[in-house]
């Protein structure tokens, strides 16, 4: 089922999320939702707090090397834990709650990382380029923060007047 991706500035994109202490047909409804939304809207991650469950779950799908974008490569992520980083990176950033916006954004270059599966099982794994950089977006999302929060103060006083009159032209 497609769910809602709620869009900044909701209140509930603020939110602190909780771990999964249930491994059940409720997460992997969630998890199967969250993918079917996702591609619906053309994301290549998405966090449960997008979709308004205030829980540490997220997923991340990028394209392959033929720019397909197959569920082979879909992971995963329940309560992930970010357990090193290092050097620097700068990437132009989107998100579907911020949608139409994007803008540079400066994250380390390698994590590792530890997470669990569906059943609970966990993994740890390193991760550079494209795919730390999307477990980084997606991590923050669990901590209520948007990419939008790193910008530059001047970018951030744009952005919000941009915002400002692209919702007041749709209500
Ligand atoms: C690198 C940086 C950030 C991420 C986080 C995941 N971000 C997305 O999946 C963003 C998707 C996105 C898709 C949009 O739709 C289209 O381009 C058709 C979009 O534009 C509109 O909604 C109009 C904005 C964001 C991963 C890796
Ligand atoms: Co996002």
């Amino acid at each position: 089922m497609i769910r809602e991706i709620i869009t900044y500035p909701n209140k509930l994109l603020k939110q602190t999320s909780k771990d999964v202490t249930q491994f059940d047909r409720e997460l992997h409804t969630l998890l199967d939702d969250m993918y079917e939304t996702m591609l619906a809207k053309n994301g290549i991650g998405l966090a449960a707090i997008q979709v308004a469950i205030p829980l540490n779950a997220l997923i991340i799908n990028l394209p392959d090397e033929e720019e397909q974008q197959t569920r082979e490569n879909l992971i995963e992520v329940i309560n992930p834990k970010i357990l090193e980083m290092d050097g620097n990176t700068v990437y132009t950033e989107g998100c579907l709650s911020v949608p139409e916006y994007y803008e540079d954004v400066q994250r380390a270059e390698r994590i590792k990382v530890s997470f669990l599966d569906r059943q609970g099982n966990e993994t740890i794994k390193e991760y550079d380029g494209l795919m730390a950089i999307a477990f980084q977006h997606e991590c923050d999302h669990l901590k209520g923060e948007l990419f939008i929060e790193k910008l530059s103060y001047l970018k951030r006083k744009k952005f919000e007047k941009e915002w400002k009159k692209k919702i007041r032209g749709k209500k």
